[in-house]
């Protein structure tokens, strides 16, 4: 396996990175797509988290179990302060691939096993984190550990939160075998954080064009996800005149072109990449559509603006289909830039004066996001060859991922090692 760019030190694939990714490649990996729907709170969620819980103790590690759900691997005293802490997430977007989470924590347990094969001794706490439901795809919100434990979202809105069985998050939880009624702000376990670096594929093929196989974010757009109920009236396919129609599959239909179009004019980016149709029969005209858009852009004002067309759009074509048009925001992340100490330390570490590191912007969200209004943050990116995400077909090359656990290792020796 090779090393990276930059002349950095050679690196040996560190042995357990290989058997950590084969023991979790299985967990929640759908027979027939490839696709994983390790979703928050289910049997692939839990042999995940039991997975993250072998891994801290087989290390050694002090486990624990943050009253949202979340789980940390600490290595020297939690309670010290001043924390170097590292990981991302384990559950998945539906059908997602096997990298976006699971590369973060994988490559942070492989990047302390480098570190300790090194003997480097650090002198701050190290701990690696598995925040829960970052995906939101059974409930709706991305984020939900960080956010709960950020004080983002407030434990009654969580215990709002439903799936589309109309299953709580709160009774999820408790089924699950998780106290609902103990989820809330943890700004005391946020306080011993000094540093927190998240590493992820990347989700673009920037890197790729650099012909770097790491680097280093800047920012995360902002984004968010609105849902567009639009109610019409349902009727029989085969005798309901056309003129006569109040079909809200009309204008949903209309309202994700005005999306494409709006966006693309605008540089931004908007998806309606999930709907829902009642009665959803083949022969009736539907009584209620709902799509929910992901919209994303480089800054707030542009992202405000395309949502708004979007919505106008909606909105006039909801009227020439005598049709209603409702919309509520759903999900929200105000745009992060992430801290410049921390990014251009980072930047140092991994860099050469021949060769800096790339540095680079995300339309993806991430717990790194939500954790920098309250803590020091900074993400690793690792090349992803075709970009692909969210999707079977996600990849990363093997020394790709290699190198992204020597850089996560010199960055935590970098931090941590004074
Ligand atoms: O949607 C996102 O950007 C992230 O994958 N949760
Ligand atoms: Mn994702
Ligand atoms: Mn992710």
């Amino acid at each position: 396996m090779t090393g990276t760019e930059g002349g950095r030190r050679e690196a040996p694939a560190p042995p357990s990175f290989h058997t950590m990714w084969a023991d979790l490649l299985p967990i929640g990996r759908h027979a027939d797509t490839g696709g994983y729907r390790r979703y928050a709170w289910t049997a692939a969620d839990a042999d995940c988290r039991a997975w993250f819980q072998a891994q801290a103790e087989s290390r050694g590690l002090t486990y624990e179990l943050d009253r949202n759900g979340n789980q940390w691997a600490w290595y020297g005293d939690p309670e010290a302060g001043d924390a170097v802490v590292t990981g991302s997430h384990l559950d998945s977007v539906p059908d997602g691939g096997a990298f976006d989470g699971p590369l973060g924590v994988v490559s942070s347990f492989a990047a302390l096993d480098t570190l300790r094969a090194r003997g480097a001794a650090p002198d701050r706490p190290l701990a690696i984190v598995n925040f829960g439901d970052e995906e939101g795809a059974r409930f709706g919100l991305a984020c939900v550990g960080s956010r709960l434990a950020a004080g983002q979202l407030t434990a009654e809105q969580a215990h709002a939160l439903r799936d589309a069985d109309g299953v709580t998050l709160a009774q999820a939880m408790e089924r699950a075998g998780y106290d609902p009624e103990a989820i809330g702000p943890d700004p005391e376990r946020l306080a011993r954080i000094g540093a927190f670096v998240e590493l992820h594929v990347e989700q673009g093929r920037a890197l790729d064009r650099t012909g770097h196989a790491v680097g280093v974010a800047s920012a995360i757009w902002p984004h968010g996800r609105w849902r567009f109920d639009f109610r019409g009236e349902a009727n029989h396919a085969g005798t309901t005149r056309i003129e006569d129609r109040r079909d809200p599959m009309l204008t949903y239909a209309a309202t994700v072109l005005a999306a494409r179009e709006k966006a693309a004019r605008a540089g931004a980016l908007a998806t309606f990449g999930k709907v829902g149709v009642e009665p959803n029969g083949v022969n009736a005209i539907a009584s209620l559509v709902r799509g929910w858009l992901d919209s994303r852009a480089a800054d707030e004002h542009t992202l405000a603006t395309v949502v708004g067309e979007i919505e106008r759009a909606a909105a006039g074509q909801a009227a020439r289909d005598g049709v209603e048009v409702s919309v509520t925001r759903e999900s929200f992340t105000p745009v992060v830039e992430f801290e410049h100490g921390l990014r251009d330390k980072l930047a140092a570490l991994l860099g050469t004066d021949g060769a800096p590191v790339p540095v680079l912007p995300t339309g993806a969200g991430h717990d790194a996001g939500i954790l920098s209004a309250s803590v020091p943050t900074a993400m690793l990116f690792v090349r992803n060859p075709t970009g692909v995400s969210h999707s079977p077909a996600e990849s990363a090359a093997e020394d790709d991922c290699v190198a992204g656990v020597t850089a996560l290792a010199d960055v935590l020796e970098g931090l941590a090692c004074r």
